[in-house]
Parts: C-alpha cells; structure tokens; sequence
C-alpha cells in the first residue's frame, strides 16, 4: 500500500483549505441559525469543481478518485458538517449512484451536469418503514410499456428541498424482494406528480435541507433506470458504501478541529496560576483525542486507496462511519467540556459541531446497522450469516 499522498492531492487540499476558510467558514454560523442551505455557497462549490471530485473528467468530476473526495469531505468536516453534509448527499451518493450502476448515456444526461455542479443531486431509499430495513421499500414502480410509474413517498432526504435529481429505489418485483424485486430509477424534480413534502427542522445541521418527498404517479421513462431492472438495491449498498467512507472523512475533520480548539484554548486559558493546558487532566484529553484521530486518518485514508484501487471495502468503509462518528462526537464532546461555559455558549462554534456531529451516528446507516455489516463480513469466511 502506497501512503504517498500525491503532489496533485497535496494541492488540492490546500486549495480546498483556502475556499473552506474564505468561503464555507463566514457561511457556517449563518446557515445554522437561520436554517437553511445556502445557495449562492453552493454555486460557488461548483464554480470551483467541488462537487464532482471523484468522477473522471470525461463526465464532468475533477478526477481526483475517493482520495481526493476524502480530502475534500475531511477540510468540510473541519469547518461545517452542513456542508460536507450537502457534498455528501450529492457527490458521494446521489451523483454516485449514477456513477456505479448507471449506463453511459445516463452518465452523459445526468452524471456530467451533476459533475459539473449545474444540477443538485439526492439519494432516496429511507420510507416511513423502511430506513435500517432498507428491504422493506414500499415505494412502487409499475411498468407501463417504455416507462415506469412512481408512486409512494420518502422521508429524511438530505437536499430533498434543493435537489434536481433524485436516485430512487422502488420495489418493481414485490415477489423478489432485493433479489431482483428492488429497481433504481433517476428521477427529476420536474416530472408531474412529483413534489416536496414536509421539510425537517432539526436540531443539527441546520444548513442541511431535508426532506419529505412524495411520488404521485410519477411517469418515468424506462431509460431512467440505473443499471438492471432488479439491481437497485445492490447499487444503493455500493453506493453507501462509498458514502460511509466520505462521512467517515467529514468526522476526521470536525475531530481534528475540535483537536486544535482544545489546545488552543488549554495553551491559552490560565487557571490556579498556570495554562490548562499544563493539567493532567486537560493532557489526558488531548491525548486520547490525538490518539483517535491518527486511527481514523489510517483508515480513512487506507479505505480510499482500497477504492481506488478497485477493492473490497464494505468492512472498512462501515469501521470508518461507525469509528470516525462516535470518535467525532467524543472529541467534540472533550472539546466542549475544555472551554468550559465558553464551550456551551451559542457565540461560539463548539456548540454548533456538538449538535451538528451527532447526526453521523445515525445517518448513511445508523451506528447499529454498522455493527451489523461489520459483524457481517468478519463472520462470514466463518459460514456465519449476521441477521439484523
Ligand atoms: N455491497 C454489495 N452487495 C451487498 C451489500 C454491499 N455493501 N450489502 C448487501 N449486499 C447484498 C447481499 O450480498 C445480498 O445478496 P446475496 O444474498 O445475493 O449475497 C443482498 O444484498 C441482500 O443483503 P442482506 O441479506 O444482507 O440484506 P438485509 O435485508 O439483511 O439488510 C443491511 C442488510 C441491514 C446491511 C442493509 O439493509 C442496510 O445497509 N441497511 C441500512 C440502510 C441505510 O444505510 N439507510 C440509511 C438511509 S440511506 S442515507
């Protein structure tokens, strides 16, 4: 394994680092107090070729594989999970579920606009009964000669309010369940039938959108399917495969910035005569938190070179979610207990990380889910079959 970054990447996080701390930085507090997902910062994202950075240039993206997606998705992380959050929903699922299973043509008329950031994308599998139990789709595609119809709904869609396309899983065959029962289909806001439904106020990740969305007798053209009839619900596991890492690297980031908070501040911060800092007590967390964080960047960055170089890595890609947001809200956690009342104050960044990283426990599959592919693959050469 080559842990070399490249001079390429080198670059690229340098230039990420100069738009985050420009550009999403003055965006962040913003976005959180008043709710909503800014726009003209996402223009920007595109403008500079963020929001394709793993696609091959021929379709649009940067280039740059999942190396330079997680360097991209760990300098987010650093500075606004809403963000790396939005990036997220769109590169690193929606956008790639058209890059996985989806034909050329697809790849032409949906993938390169999305590369490109013209248009916004969003990954639709979680319904009322069906979230963890991604089998249990209830969300119904009919043929109808060349095209499909759409009908159900779906909950908790990151970027559903701002999203132009949208990745679909949708039961085509109920009788064979996700053996080829479970259809993946590119849908566009446009489409009649289709809307928005209620859209949630959270109590993190405020500049995140998301939402309900409901599908009326959607008519599709049988066109828009990605990959096989019958394939969507492999294409969605892949596809949050890859999401599961990116979310792991956005966790890297919000740590490491909590990291740099907690010493900053002990440096600083003079109690009984001396800086915090010189405490036991303070020293411990930093180092436990110093500790963690060199773990999650081996994995993180061991994972993307798995990918990159066309691998297995749903194991690693679940330890790097699981890990990288409990590890996360830990040192966010320590970061907060440092400052002290400075920590809890709502003029201060600390507790927006706070609120914002306890979604990564619980979205792209919750921490449970998690467990339960990685106990998965680890007793599978054993003739074990883990059950959720
Ligand atoms: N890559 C490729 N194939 C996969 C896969 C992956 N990551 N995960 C599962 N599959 C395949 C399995 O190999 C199986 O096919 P075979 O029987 O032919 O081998 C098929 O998909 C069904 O898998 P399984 O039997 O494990 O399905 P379950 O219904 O038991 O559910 C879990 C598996 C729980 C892991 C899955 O439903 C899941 O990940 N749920 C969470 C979904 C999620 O993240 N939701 C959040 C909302 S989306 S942001």
């Amino acid at each position: 394994m080559d842990f070399t970054i490249p001079k390429t990447h080198q670059l690229f996080r340098r230039m990420v680092r100069d738009f985050v701390e420009h550009e999403v930085r003055p965006a962040a507090k913003k976005m959180d107090a008043l709710g909503y997902s800014d726009m003209d910062l996402v223009r920007k994202l595109a403008e500079n070729g963020l929001l394709g950075v793993p696609f091959p240039q021929e379709y649009g993206g940067a280039g740059l594989r999942e190396l330079g997606y997680c360097i991209l998705m760990e300098e987010l992380g650093r500075v606004c999970t809403s963000t790396a959050a939005i990036v997220g929903a769109h590169t690193g699922i929606g956008a790639m579920a058209i890059y996985l299973g989806g034909d050329e043509a697809q790849k032409a008329k949906y993938l390169t606009p999305l590369a490109r950031g013209e248009r916004i994308a969003a990954f639709a599998l979680t319904e009322p009964d069906a979230g963890s139990d991604a089998a249990n789709i209830k969300t119904r595609a009919v043929r109808d000669g060349n095209r499909y119809i759409i009908t159900g709904s779906k909950i908790y869609i990151t970027n559903g309010p701002i999203a132009d396309l949208f990745a679909v899983m949708a039961v085509t065959d109920p009788h064979l369940g996700v053996r080829g029962g479970v259809t993946a289909f590119i849908v566009e806001r446009e489409m009649a039938g289709f809307s928005i439904g209620t859209v949630e106020h959270k109590m993190g990740i405020r500049g995140s959108a998301t939402s309900e969305l409901v599908f009326d007798e959607v008519i599709v053209p049988a066109a828009n399917v990605i990959g096989q009839v019958g394939a969507g619900f492999i294409t969605f596991m892949q596809t949050l495969d890859t999401g599961r890492l990116g979310l792991g690297a956005a966790c890297l980031g919000g740590a490491q910035a909590a990291l740099e908070m907690m010493c900053r501040y002990a440096a600083g911060r003079v109690q009984f005569g001396t800086p915090i800092g010189d405490k036991q007590s303070i020293q411990w967390m930093i180092a436990d938190t110093a500790t963690e964080i060199e773990a999650l960047r081996s994995l993180v960055y061991r994972t993307a070179w798995l990918v990159d170089s066309h691998q297995p890595f749903t194991l690693e890609a679940a330890v790097c979610k699981l890990f990288g947001s409990e590890m996360a809200s830990r040192a966010i956690d320590r970061a907060l207990q440092v400052h002290g009342a400075l920590g809890y104050s709502r003029d201060f960044p600390l507790e927006r990380m706070w609120r914002d990283a306890r979604i990564a426990e619980i979205f792209e599959g919750t921490n449970e889910i998690q467990r339960i592919v990685i106990a998965g693959q680890v007793l599978r050469p054993y003739g074990l079959r883990v059950r959720p």
